[in-house]
């Protein structure tokens, strides 16, 4: 018997432990992060639930705008967002919350209020959700100094004063549906994946770090009539590159969730490019680009708007846009110079 992997086995490194461990290397910590953490946990796993209940109905025939009372059934991305304000609200935790689904920022009740302000996407990918591809939860953290003294402007931060970010993103192994989490708390990043069994988040990738170049792209190649002459150059030596290596493959989900997952765990880059019709690209500043820019930073990657780091944006209003370049160090480096060289030309 192999007693050390045995040992291995059995010593399970739950999410929970996890970040239990990083606490105690900060003796001021009262565990406030912990239990944040563990009612995001929460809705992460009520998204998953409910997606994989939401395609079974649907499969045997249950599914349809009215539910048995005749009641029409909220839509699963309202549904997920409620369970996250409630979660996030009773934690006692927090004190401001902004969410893709909610077009003001909420503002907890000051009797429940705590230190810290959450962004989030609760259900990112929603129009991949009734073919059963890959969906999932974005969230960041910031943390504010006086929880008296609340304003919008705690969360118009730059991304780089974020102090914890993370995904949740569904998937399936050996046809069974899965759940993986990635987190940073600004020490690197770690995954984990849901042990249904168990209903744990288990360490399964410890101390992710991107492949520092990649042979993936990723990006709506539909809207390339309409792109810039950087990034139209840049996808062309994607294809046909200059260096004799060999091309890249393109990947496309359609969720950023799951985009940027796979780039993070195989290397490559995602674009979500500025053009023609939308100047300041699709993704949303607060709860999609800076959470996935932390992630991307914090496992050696980078992450560039085709202006500068993401992570340096000031975000002037909540649901604020901003095109994204983000993946592994050198996939990046070579945008960078691209634009670099653009506004030399301009100049
Ligand atoms: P949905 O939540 O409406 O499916 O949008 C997903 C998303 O915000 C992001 O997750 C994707 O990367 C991006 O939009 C896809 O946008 P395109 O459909 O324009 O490629």
């Amino acid at each position: 018997m192999d007693h050390a992997a045995e040992a291995h086995r059995t010593d399970l490194m739950t999410l929970t432990r996890h970040v239990l461990n990083e606490q105690s290397k900060h003796p001021e910590s009262k565990g406030d992060f912990t239990i944040l953490l563990s009612h995001i946990v929460l809705g992460c796993k009520f998204v998953c639930s409910a997606v994989n209940k939401a395609g079974l109905a649907k499969l045997i025939g249950l599914a349809g705008d009215t539910n048995v009372q005749g009641e029409e059934q909220k839509k699963l991305d309202v549904l997920s967002n409620e369970v996250f304000i409630k979660a996030l609200t009773s934690s006692g935790r927090t004190c401001i919350l902004v969410s893709e689904e909610d077009e003001e920022a909420t503002f907890v009740d000051p009797a429940l209020r705590g230190r810290y302000c959450v962004v989030f996407d609760p259900l990112d990918g929603s129009s991949n959700i009734d073919c059963g591809v890959s969906i999932g939860t974005i969230f960041g953290i910031y943390m504010i100094k006086d929880k008296n003294k609340v304003t919008v402007e705690d969360v118009l931060q730059p991304g780089k004063k974020m102090v914890a970010a993370g995904t949740a993103c569904t998937g399936a192994l050996a046809w069974v549906s899965t759940l993986q989490l990635v987190l940073s708390t600004g020490r690197g990043v770690n995954g984990f994946t849901l042990d249904p069994s168990l209903g744990e988040f288990i360490l399964t990738h410890p101390n992710i770090k991107i492949p520092k170049k990649g042979s993936i792209y990723s990006v709506n190649e539909g809207n390339a009539k309409n792109w810039d002459e950087p990034t139209a150059r840049y996808v062309e030596r994607c294809k046909f590159p200059q260096d004799g290596s060999s091309p890249k493959s393109l990947r496309y989900v359609g969720s950023m969730v799951a985009d940027v997952h796979r780039t993070l765990l195989y290397g490559g880059i995602f674009l979500y490019p500025a053009d023609k019709k939308s100047p300041n690209g699709k993704l949303r500043v607060l709860y999609e680009v800076f959470p996935m820019s932390f992630l991307m930073e914090q496992a050696g990657g980078q992450a560039f708007t085709g202006k500068g780091r993401a992570l340096e944006l000031v975000p002037t209003k909540i649901h604020e846009r901003s095109p994204i370049f983000l993946g592994s160090y050198d996939d990046v480096e070579e945008i960078k110079t691209l634009y670099a060289a653009s506004v030399e030309k301009e100049a």
